[in-house]
């Protein structure tokens, strides 16, 4: 069976940032050019992506910012969909994990697994939080890690030296939502039997060692050699896909188990979008499609293992063709980091003034297909300078600048001599070497392809001298001008999945369509095509715009603005701040970060606990003057009564208390 439709995916981001170059090159830009390159050589394609709303990093950073994660998702999903759409990444659909198709589509999908025999119930010993009654998924855990004994590890695994961890490994464990140390409890959680799926996704995987690259199948075959264990595919929070089945209402599925079945649900609802609401079954569910996943390396065993052994489960679906598996994109000598603010942060492209095809050509000589890369501005003005301005751009303005100067503006007729034809030929032989490096997703050496035309244009015009030969000899000078324009045709069709704008725009200078990767060997221009609106395509990067563009896109827009909540000023005044005395304070058995505080305010004494015994002892604070919230509602804390708050400020671990900076009487009100 050929198979003649494909269906490419993109990692679905999570949508609680959002996104930088290294994204980009890493897995949308890639996708797409691939994407289009296969609509250009006449497959049906479908592209698809979405955004992965469910899962842990999206709870905690909802949580921190004090909104729901629905809220969180819905703002970060219009930015990262609006840059794209910017960047030109031609997804056929772009949903979101949140939607009720992709809810519904994973519990189906679930079930079936289920009535399979592949899911297993097991007990865990997770970490329960007293005051927050609640279990704890990993990342709400921070402790110091048992490794290198960095004092802020996540539950999952160490940001610092990378050791993958489980929260009982932790020392020092503490909730990261109130800070109290949680306890361990027993509770039921579902598993996927990967175990019992070994040996099929073993023979699978073997089957594609002449399809993967090197990298990503010896990786799968790795953990294939390691042994698969049942894998949990549960998680105690609240904000994800219900668990379909009684007994774990409080429970939702594995962010990792919910989002890959989102590339089935996208589809659906691109089939449901252009009115053939079963159109998606030709791509999942026939060998006449091929199923190709665009993802950065850290998901390569969630593509090449868990999802295939969801799939295999299953048993209703179609298996990945290919899983194309990217590495990294550094900048300046460092890693992209949002909190150092290092890299090029897209949602300020647009901005920036500079065709997005621009961007898009330097990040497509960034691709890191087989290792990781590195964006660096120098480089960026020199490609840009030298392979667009000087080369193709250079070569298809030259060319048709003199069409319109020297033959009124139309593609000339002309008698084509053996060697003109081999010039064509020539470059339906580089079109066929495009298409295998395509084929086989070697992106960048595409491109280089695009640019080897160009350079051959380039040669022709400069041996040719049309300029001289336009007055001796005009015959041949039309001849070149006509093999010329035809180059400009091939470039426009080959350069149109890396530099979409630019074909087209070569396209409409030429006054033609922009034909199909067949038209190369067969089509040429009809003499006589009238030429429109010549000009240059590209501009030529000098110092002053690098910096501008430097400036505008490094920046990093502080998106938590967009959550901060307003209040009015009656709002405020309910608030009574006053200045206290510490008159007494002593830890608290059994949680080392509180303190019990007696306090004076005015003529009253009252008591508070407060979180600061990290970091204060409880003499340094006796006789201190500090600022209390004095009529919050009193609560009890780890059975202390508490009767007010105080005010302190606090960068990540550091914590400061707020102190009034001229001596004044306790009780004072703060407006
Ligand atoms: N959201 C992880 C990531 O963005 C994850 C990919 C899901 S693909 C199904 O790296
Ligand atoms: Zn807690």
């Amino acid at each position: 069976m050929v198979a003649t439709k494909r269906l490419i995916t993109c990692a679905l981001p999570y949508v609680n940032n959002v996104p930088h170059i290294g994204n980009i090159a890493g897995s949308h830009l890639p996708a797409d050019i691939f994407a289009r390159y296969c609509r250009l050589a006449g497959y049906e394609t479908v592209f698809i992506g979405g955004s992965d709303e469910h899962g842990t990093p999206t709870e905690v950073a909802a949580a921190k910012l004090g909104v729901k994660p629905r809220e969180l998702c819905d703002r970060y999903y219009e930015v990262h969909r609006r840059i794209y759409e910017w960047l030109d990444i031609s997804y056929d659909n772009f949903s979101r994990t949140s939607r009720r198709v992709h809810h519904e589509t994973t519990a189906e999908f679930f079930k079936k697994i289920y009535e399979n025999g592949y899911v297993t119930e097991g007990t865990l010993r997770l970490p329960y939080c007293d005051h927050d009654r609640r279990f704890l998924p990993d990342r709400y855990v921070e402790g110091i890690c048992p490794s290198c004994g960095y004092a802020s590890a996540r539950g999952d695994q160490c940001e610092s030296c990378s050791t993958l961890l489980n929260p009982d490994e932790l020392k020092e464990p503490k909730c990261v939502l109130c800070g109290n140390t949680p306890v361990f409890k027993e509770t039921k959680h579902l598993f996927l039997k990967l175990d019992k799926l070994e040996p099929e996704l073993k023979r699978w995987i073997e089957g594609k060692r002449r399809i993967w690259s090197q990298q990503v199948y010896s990786m799968a075959m790795g953990w294939i050699k390691e042994g698969l264990k049942p894998r949990c595919i549960t998680r105690d929070l609240e904000w994800g896909v219900k668990v379909p089945i009684p007994g774990y209402e409080d429970k939702v599925f594995y962010v990792w188990f919910d989002a890959p079945i989102g590339y089935i649900s996208s589809t659906k609802e691109w089939a449901q979008k252009i009115g053939k609401p079963q159109e998606w079954r030709q791509y999942w569910q026939s060998d006449k499609a091929r199923i190709y996943h665009f993802i950065g390396k850290d998901n390569i065993p969630f593509h090449t293992i868990f999802w295939p052994g969801m799939l295999l489960a299953n048993g209703d679906y179609s298996l990945p063709y290919r899983v194309a598996g990217l590495q990294y994109l550094n900048y300046e000598g460092g890693k992209i980091s949002k909190s150092k603010e290092w890299g090029i942060f897209c949602e300020n492209m647009p901005n920036a003034g500079l065709d997005s095809d621009i961007w898009r050509f330097y990040l497509t000589y960034l691709i890191p297909e087989t290792s990781d890369t590195e964006w660096k501005w120098r480089e960026f003005k020199e490609r840009v300078n030298r392979e667009l301005v000087a080369n193709l751009g250079n070569f298809v303005y030259r060319t048709l600048s003199f069409i319109k100067n020297n033959f009124q503006g139309e593609v000339p007729d002309a008698e084509l001599s053996r060697e003109d034809e081999e010039v064509l030929e020539k470059s339906g032989k580089h079109a066929e070497a495009y298409e295998g490096l395509m084929e086989s997703i070697r992106l960048r050496d595409g491109l280089r392809k695009v640019l080897e035309v160009a350079d051959m244009g380039n040669k022709l015009f400069q041996e040719r001298e049309p300029w001289k030969a336009v007055k001796e000899d005009r015959e041949r000078a039309a001849a070149t001008l006509y093999v010329c324009a035809n180059l400009c045709y091939d470039i426009a069709i080959l350069l149109s999945p890396f530099l979409p704008r630019s074909a087209a725009r070569i396209c409409e200078q030429l006054g033609v369509e922009l034909g199909t990767l067949n038209d190369i060997a067969n089509q040429r221009i009809k003499p006589g095509t009238r030429l429109r609106n010549v000009s240059p395509l590209f501009p030529k990067l000098d110092d002053a715009t690098l910096e501008k563009l430097r400036k505008i896109t490094t920046r990093v827009t502080k998106f938590e603005e967009m959550f901060k909540k307003r209040v009015s000023i009656d709002e405020f005044a309910k608030h009574d701040f006053r200045i206290a005395e510490i008159v007494s304070a002593e830890k608290i058995q059994g949680a080392d970060r509180l303190l019990k505080l007696k306090v004076r305010v005015g003529s009253k004494e009252k008591q508070l606990v407060a979180g600061i015994g990290g970091q204060y002892s409880p003499v340094e604070l006796v006789g201190k003057r500090i600022v209390v919230l004095d009529n919050l509602k009193p609560a009890v804390i780890r059975g202390v009564k508490s009767e007010g708050m105080l005010l302190a400020a606090v960068d990540r671990k550091r914590i400061s208390l707020v102190v009034p900076d001229k001596p004044i009487k306790s009780g004072s009100k703060i407006r």
